[in-house]
């Protein structure tokens, strides 16, 4: 089995995104754009509770093509592995609604808010597009982020009506998720795949929403990001997220606070009496500054403390947050036992989807190897047949693209 998994390539799929437009809609498409999935190396839930996160932008995108039609019509079709039937879906721009099938909520919920945001409401041209990706889905990397970016980019190069900014771009797709789609997400898958850049890692204060790109992996330290994805969704993960989300907000209000940002350990005290607000809260707190500590840990090249803050941050995960779950524990506890590994912790909402390490270029094959060793003892050789592993550099953010 080779040790990286072989996702499709960028040409790959643009070539199969346009195929699928020539057959199904006559002639070559106008306009094609692009948007990244994420993974986040530090700042797990934290988005949601005005703290810092910092995640990176993955070469792995997805790719939307497109043309206008006469009508005020949108006919959609979509190659997104995993996505539910049909995969083609015709809507009226004068009506959007969610409605089955879901995939296509992502789609027209960015279109209805793109349209409020941009005063194009009832305005907006007919238009045919083809999707495809070769973001993994449903791993945790951010592919339905991936497209809603690559929706509002391409309905602004279609429409010639630009967003004012990029935090514009990321609440109109985060508004698409909470209303069409049904997830409370916070705002940092949206807002990586927008604002990432090639060579950057971002870190995104989620209280006032401002970016700063910290460069990760340019130097001549020759380290590499690995991620793992452990081929698992527990069903939980759509149950959870809503109910973690509350219990930041209750042991917020017991703190009697109105920001976590305001919140420090010292305040965890009156939460004694209710054990899990105080793990949840706790979490928070102590995410929030190592994210910090991390970011500043990148500026100064210091890559050891980068890696503790990450294996802490599993543990807070794991722990206090308890958002993990074994597969994930399996996988980080493999690799933080190899040599050459600097840190390692799960990554994204939890209860499943993928690690993220941190780690010596030389050492990815053994780490690897471990991994997969390490998974057939405690679960079975299918389950570790199944783990896909993606070496990644930080990229870049959503764009228009040649066609
Ligand atoms: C999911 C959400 F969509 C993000 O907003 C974030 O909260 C993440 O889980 C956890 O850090 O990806």
């Amino acid at each position: 089995m080779p040790a990286v998994t072989k996702l499709a390539t960028y040409e790959e799929i643009l070539a199969l995104a346009k195929s699928t437009y020539h057959d199904l809609f006559g002639g070559d498409p106008e306009v094609a754009c692009c948007a990244p999935g994420r993974v986040n190396l530090i700042g797990e839930h934290i988005d949601y509770n005005d703290g810092f996160v910092l995640p990176m932008a993955l070469p792995m995108v997805t790719l939307v093509v497109g043309g206008r039609r006469a009508d005020n019509k949108a006919s959609v079709f979509t190659h997104c592995a995993g996505c539910d039937d049909p995969k083609q879906v015709e809507f009226s721009l004068l009506d959007l609604k969610p409605e089955l099938p879901k995939w296509a909520n992502y789609v027209k919920g960015v279109i209805h808010h793109f349209a409020v945001e941009s005063k194009l409401e009832g305005q907006l041209p007919g238009f045919n597009a083809v999707f495809a990706s070769n973001v993994p889905v449903g791993g945790g990397l951010s592919s339905s982020a991936a497209v809603e970016v690559a929706t509002v980019t391409f309905m602004e190069q279609l429409t010639d009506k630009q967003l004012e900014s990029n935090k514009k771009r990321a609440l109109v797709c985060q508004a698409a998720e909470h209303k069409f789609a049904g997830m409370p997400c916070g705002i940092m898958d949206q807002m990586i795949s927008v604002a990432g850049q090639k060579g950057n890692a971002l870190l995104l204060d989620c209280r006032s929403l401002e970016t700063f790109q910290i460069p990760f992996l340019g130097g001549s330290e020759d380290l590499v990001v690995l991620i793992c994805n452990s081929g698992v969704r527990h069903e939980l993960s759509k149950s959870e997220y809503p109910t973690r989300r509350k219990q930041c907000g209750q042991a917020l209000k017991l703190m009697e606070k109105t920001s976590y940002r305001d919140a420090t350990v010292e305040n965890l005290s009156v939460l004694e009496s209710d054990p899990l607000l105080l793990r949840r809260a706790r979490h928070v707190i102590t995410e929030t500054q190592r994210t910090q500590d991390a970011a500043e840990a990148l500026k100064a090249h210091d890559f050891t403390k980068m890696g503790a803050l990450m294996k802490a941050s599993h543990t807070s995960l794991r722990d206090d947050f308890e958002v993990s779950c074994r597969e994930l524990d399996a996988l980080v506890d493999a690799a933080i036992n190899c040599s050459g590994v600097l840190g390692s912790r799960m990554t994204g909402g939890g209860f499943g989807g993928c690690t993220v390490t941190l780690l010596q270029r030389a050492a990815v094959d053994n780490v690897i190897a471990t991994m997969r060793t390490n998974f057939t003892k405690e679960f079975n050789k299918d389950a570790a047949d199944r783990l896909e592993f993606y070496m990644c550099v930080p990229s870049s953010g959503a764009r228009r693209v040649d066609l």
